[in-house]
Parts: structure tokens; sequence; C-alpha cells
């Protein structure tokens, strides 16, 4: 028969093997529960005289706890194994990239911007830039604006601190002053498109005090109204993927001889036209060039300007020039 020692010895083997915490656990029941072997050895103990009873009991404790600790070692290996099975399945490759979540969307007025300065970029325009606090020359006496004339009230200018000698620096009305300092800085050919922010002092529905504008600027020895008119059409076309009627109106800028605003023909839904004025153009004043270093006997430019936000409500179709500025997200998100 089977001695203890050997059934505890088969029992360490069978713990050492067992390939699962289910096995594991079905083995201690089987050892050290209610009905196990070690429990019903020691029931036996009371059976025994009482000299053995010691010396058996003895031997019965010491087999518990070898058991025990096998048990509980194993039970620590395969908890282990466990949970290295759980993190090779779970592996996550922390260098892949992560996924993009779009926390926004482009401006529509950025986005009409953008879209301009690209089809000029087509035309071989470069984009030149400037500061938006400005000085009373660039803004307004290079452009040819007489001290005093009328024409700058025309322009509601804010004026800001005057700089540490005392001029006067104001938010610039408009895009030209980036022209000037383009031009005074080199000579003819020049081709440039200047955009950003302009500010006027002026609110109501269809004026805010910040708007954007793009202004066009070409000097050369042959440059002509032709030339403006056809660059002005070929614009239009690509902007709005579409030919238009267009109507050139005899208008007055200080910084261009002759001028004009531009009309085009929109055609809507319900079959009714409208005439919609969108740029402002001519040729540029003499005088202008003359202030930035050019000769204006052998030079002529013409330039033009338009509003950013004016073209962007007709191109995605907004009604109110306000929502533009409200920067409600249900508005924005529907510019992709
Ligand atoms: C408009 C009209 C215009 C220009 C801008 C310009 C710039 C220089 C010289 C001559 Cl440096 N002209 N710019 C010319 C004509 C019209 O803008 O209605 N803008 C919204």
């Amino acid at each position: 028969m089977e001695t203890l020692s050997d059934q505890i010895e088969r029992a360490l083997e069978q713990i050492g093997s067992a390939a699962s915490l289910e096995t594991l656990d079905g083995l201690r029941v089987s050892l050290l529960g209610k009905t196990g072997l070690v429990t019903e050895q020691l029931k036996q103990l009371g059976k025994l005289p009482a000299d053995e009873r010691k010396v058996q009991g003895e031997r019965v404790n010491r087999a518990k706890e070898r058991l025990q600790s096998a048990i509980a070692t194993r039970k620590l290996a395969l908890e282990e194994a466990v949970f290295d099975k759980r993190l090779a399945e779970e592996r996550i490759d922390i260098t892949l990239p992560g996924r993009n979540r779009d926390l926004g969307s482009i401006h529509p007025v950025t986005r009409a911007l953008d879209r301009i300065v690209e089809i000029f970029s087509n035309l071989g325009y470069s984009q030149a830039e400037g500061p938006e606090i400005e000085d009373d020359y660039h803004n307004f006496e290079a452009l040819n604006f007489p001290p005093h004339h009328p024409a700058r009230a025309m322009h509601d200018t804010f004026y800001v601190t005057p700089d540490q000698s005392g001029a006067a620096r104001l938010l610039r009305t408009h895009t030209s002053p980036v022209q000037i300092r383009a031009m005074a800085g080199r000579q003819p050919p020049i081709r440039i498109i200047a955009a950003g922010k302009v500010y006027r002092s002026d609110s109501d529905q269809t004026h805010t005090p910040m708007f954007h504008q793009v202004e066009g600027l070409l000097v050369d020895e042959t440059s002509s109204f032709a030339d403006l008119k056809g660059t002005l059409a070929e614009f239009v076309r690509a902007f709005f993927e579409r030919d238009f009627e267009m109507r050139f109106r005899p208008s007055y800028f200080p910084f261009t001889e002759p001028s004009a605003e531009v009309d085009i023909r929109w055609d809507k839904d319900d079959g009714s036209e409208r005439w919609l004025e969108v740029l402002g153009c001519g040729m540029v004043h003499p005088n202008v060039l003359r202030n930035c270093g050019i000769d204006a006997e052998k030079y002529t430019g013409f330039a033009f300007g338009l509003g950013v936000e004016r073209f962007a409500m007709l191109r995605y179709g907004v009604t109110d020039l306000r929502e533009f500025f409200e920067n409600d997200v249900r508005f924005l998100r529907q510019f992709g």
C-alpha cells in the first residue's frame, strides 16, 4: 500500500506540473479541503495512542505546510503566465502614429483668401507682407492722398498711440501700404499680391471694423488697362469656376488714374439677375510710382483691390456678414 510520504511526493509532483489555475485548485481541494487527504489524516490522529499521535501529528503538519507552500509557488507561476499572455495579446505599438482627430475646420474667410492667393500665384504673382500698424506716410501720403484731403475721411481710420517721435500710428485701412513698401525696395517688373486684415471704424449690417482684403499690383514697361481687364476676368472665372458678364464702371481712388469699379452679372436660381460690385481697380497713379522711386515715364502699372468676406459670401452662400465673426461652431463646421 502507498505510504503517506509516497502520496505526498506524488501530490507535490502533480502540483509542480499543474497546467492551469483550475487544475491547481482541484488539487488543493483534494489535498487540503474538508474531505481532502491531509484533513482525513488529521482526523485519524485522535484514534492513535498519545505517543504516536505526537509523532504522526508533526509529520502530517509538515506535509500540510509543504503542500501549502508548493501550491502557493505554483499559483504564483501560473498567474504570472496568465498575465504575460494577456500582455502579449493586448500589446499596443506605441510607436504607431496617432489617429488624427480634427478639432476644427478652416474658417470660410481663410478658405476664400487662400483660394484667391492660389489663383494669383498661378498667374505669377508672389505674396508680399507688411505690418498691420502703419504710419501716415505708407497708408496715405505715398498713395497720393493729399494732407487734409477728404479722401482720408472715407477710410474712418483707427489711430493708436503715436510713436516715440510723436508721429501718428494707425491700423492700416487697406493692404496698399504693403505694396508701397514692396515697390520702394526694388525696380520693375513687379507682380505682387498683398492679403490680410485691414481696419476701419465702421460697424453695421454690411461692415465690420476688421475685414480682409487682397490687393494686386503689376508694374512693368507695357502694362495696360486691357491687361488689367483680362487679369480680373480670368481671376473671377477661376474663383467662381464659371463665366460672368463683367462691367467696368468709372470710379475714383486717389492712387489710381483712371479708376474703375467692377461688377459681375449674378444670375440667381429664381431666374432674376443683378449686378454685384466685387472689385476696385485702376492704373497706378504716376505720383505713386514716383513716391516709390520708380520712373513713371518708363513704367506703368495696374492695381486692384477686393474684400475677401464678399467673395466668401458669394462662393459659400453665406447671406449674413456677421456669421463670419460670431465663431459659432455649428456655422463653422459646415466648411470642410
Ligand atoms: C477696393 C479698391 C483698390 C488699389 C486698390 C493700389 C495699390 C497701390 C497703388 C495703386 Cl500700391 N493701387 N490698390 C487700386 C485700386 C483699387 O481697391 O475697392 N478695395 C476693396
